[in-house]
């Protein structure tokens, strides 16, 4: 049978069920990643799951999310990581050494295995042609501990680049060109697969780029074919005993398939505040801008940057504008450093910032009131960068630079002569901020700081869900929104009772109060809830706040999974007109909620309007006893593979 590049890793490591999309199936884990901000609930998962020795070939715990150290918290969370890290056969990255993504494509990516990352970019990893999957924390640390995953078998999109990008037009504009046709939500459920004659001019960051930012089109995730240029970059890290071919076979079947022409695309941006609202930059000429921050594990390898200092060499920054550059990783910061290329950064009037997310998780630098700000991220969600009424773009790191120089948002092709990087035969290799696990696991001390509280606990279901609508909103709500991450909250990942207080109150300031008055009942959303990120939060936090099922129109595929693995559950109408009948406040009830979750329809009532609706819970068999048991870990628990 001929295969696709994801088929052949899938049937590789397929330990049940059947490669037929919609399918439960499992697969065999190979590498894990976990970053700071989720890291600390992965690991305490990982020890309530009382193993003594991990499953996979290769796990590596980043610190890169939360750096800002205004207080103990972060650096307490941190020392937890490295301890336990040490004590369970995980490496450690630590603060300084970059970005999650970044480090793990220079130094741990391998084609032709699977990693699951407890960060919705991992996919970034499918760039050099691995399966690499975004979840939440406690499917990670189960697959640490058991060397598995579950999930739905995803329809495969063929996505044909043909072509050639012209001057200035970059791997970003391929992806925003795709997120304007598929949109946030167009992805659920689907792995995009590139191929066509147009990849063999794309390098691995470019690549990487890419599957990076298919996260915005809510995909499982994306990936490359492993090719000479993944063999060139892996040669370029002194790994190439790492490279395996890995090509889809003539006449592979796919679900879809999408053409890109890459010679029509044109520099794009992502206007405020969705991923998918993409037009031409040059439809917003004049656009008057006041900061620019280029990195994050989109945009900030060694040729993103070289590229931006070139353009800044021997010029400065228009007045108004606040330029910010966070490398990616120690690897590229150093590599500019020896090129001299910093030093054109520097003087051209840029803000260096430690390799980290920083800006893009809203860690600093957060813009004025009202200002816009131009990113060479991956999201541009309302309210993210730490200022409410701040107006964000996403841009390539060309016009990034372009406009740095002009102060308002430029076509880099204004610029005539294009300019050309290489990338390096050989990048400059320093693993010494990679801490190894011990060799005496016996002898660690895991340290436990004061921030680190207990994790909320799923209970059992009970035989009937009663209580109130607490707040009903709208389409695409993001994680961010389910749970904000900024500055002053992401010190709190391992505090979930202090995090509730600011659930959903980008949406509904009140929520928090209610669901404790209340003790707890129902959301309401509309379309892809839950979209954006991995964090787990945004399930334990409305778990901790008394929440007992979401009713949407449809969900994003990471939170949805997240809900289920802490009990809530995630109900969909089945009649979407329900949702506009439904009002805060209306008393719901589901009857014989123990027989009813196992099948696929469900009965729930509305007391107030004396009316009842038929919900869909689409989710496996293993799902529904999680929703009976009271979660993942409860589950795992009550099979006996775990200790209380
Ligand atoms: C993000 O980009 O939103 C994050 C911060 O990396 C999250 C993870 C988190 O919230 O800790 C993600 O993408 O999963
Ligand atoms: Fe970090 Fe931003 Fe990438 Fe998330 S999207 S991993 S916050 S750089």
């Amino acid at each position: 049978m001929q295969l696709t590049v994801a088929q052949k890793i899938i049937s590789e490591h397929l330990v049940s069920g059947k490669m037929i999309s919609g399918e439960e199936i499992i697969i065999s884990i190979d590498q894990t990643l976990t970053q700071d901000a989720t890291g600390t609930m992965v690991y305490l998962q990982l020890e309530a799951l009382g193993v003594n020795k991990i499953k996979t070939k290769k796990s590596v715990a980043y610190i890169d999310h939360n750096t800002l150290q205004a207080g103990p918290e972060n650096a307490d969370d941190h020392l937890y990581i490295q301890t336990v890290a040490k004590k369970y056969g995980i490496y450690y990255s630590k603060p300084g050494n970059g970005i999650c993504h970044q480090v793990h494509l220079e130094r741990f990516t391998i084609p032709g295995q699977t990693l699951l990352g407890s960060d919705s970019h991992t996919p970034t990893a499918g760039g050099m042609g691995m399966l690499a999957i975004g979840a939440g924390g406690v499917d990670v640390a189960v697959a640490i501990a058991q060397g598995e995953y579950h999930f739905t078998m995803p329809r495969i999109v063929k996505v044909n680049l043909i072509g050639k990008l012209n001057p200035w037009v970059s791997a970003k504009d391929i992806i925003l060109e795709l997120l304007k046709r598929v949109t946030v939500k167009g992805g659920v459920g689907k792995i995009f697969e590139y191929t066509g004659e147009g990849i063999k001019n794309l390098s691995i960051p470019q690549r990487a780029t890419i599957t990076n930012m298919g996260a915005e089109l809510g995909a499982t995730t994306s990936i490359f074919p492993s090719d000479e240029i993944t063999f060139n970059f892996l040669k370029a890290q002194k790994r190439e005993k790492d490279f395996f071919e890995i090509k889809a076979d003539d006449g592979a079947i796919y679900d879809e398939e999408i053409e890109i022409n890459l010679s029509q695309l044109e520099p794009l941006a992502a206007c405020p505040h969705s991923p998918d609202k993409v037009v031409p930059v040059s439809s917003l000429k004049g656009l008057k801008v006041h900061q620019i921050v280029i990195g994050s594990c989109t945009n900030s390898s060694y040729v993103d940057l070289m590229k931006v200092a070139k353009i800044l060499k021997g010029k400065t920054v228009a007045d108004r504008i606040s330029l910010v550059i966070a490398p990616g990783s120690r690897q590229v910061l150093t590599m500019l450093a020896k090129e001299g290329a910093l030093v054109s950064l520097i003087a051209a009037g840029a803000r260096i910032l430690e390799c980290a997310c920083g800006p893009c998780i809203g860690m600093g630098q957060s813009p004025p009131t009202d200002g816009v700000s131009l990113r060479t991220f991956n999201r541009n969600f309302k309210g993210r960068s730490g200022t409410i009424s701040a107006e964000i773009y996403l841009v390539s790191p060309e016009v990034a630079a372009v406009s740095a120089l002009t102060g308002y948002l430029t076509d880099p092709r204004e610029l005539g002569v294009p300019i050309m990087i290489e990338e390096p035969e050989m990048f400059l290799i320093n693993d010494n901020l990679i801490i190894p696990p011990a060799d005496n696991p016996g002898e660690v001390e895991i340290i436990r700081g004061p921030n680190i509280k207990p994790f909320p606990k799923g209970k059992p279901l009970s035989s009937e869900i009663q209580g109130k609508v607490l707040t009903k909103v709208g389409d695409n709500i993001t994680t961010d929104h389910i749970m904000p991450s900024n500055a002053k909250l992401l010190p709190y990942r391992s505090n979930i009772p202090y995090l509730s207080n600011y659930c959903l109150t980008p949406c509904d300031k009140d929520f928090p109060k209610k669901a404790k008055k209340n003790k707890g009942g129902f959301i309401i959303a509309g379309i892809n809830y839950g979209q954006g990120s991995s964090r787990e939060h945004a399930a334990l936090v409305p778990l901790y706040l008394g929440i007992k099922a979401v009713l949407a129109k449809s969900f994003a595929r990471i939170h949805k999974a997240n809900l289920i693995n802490s009990g809530i559950i995630p109900l969909i109408f089945e009649n979407p007109e329900d949702y506009d009948d439904i009002e805060e406040i209306d008393e719901l009830l589901i009857e014989d909620a123990i027989s009813q979750v196992k099948s696929r329809t469900i009965r729930l009532k509305n007391l107030s309007k004396g009316k009842e609706y038929k919900m869909i819970l689409d989710i496996t068999l293993r799902q529904r006893e999680m929703i009976i048991q009271g979660g993942l870990l409860n589950l795992i628990r009550s099979k006996g593979k775990g200790k209380e």
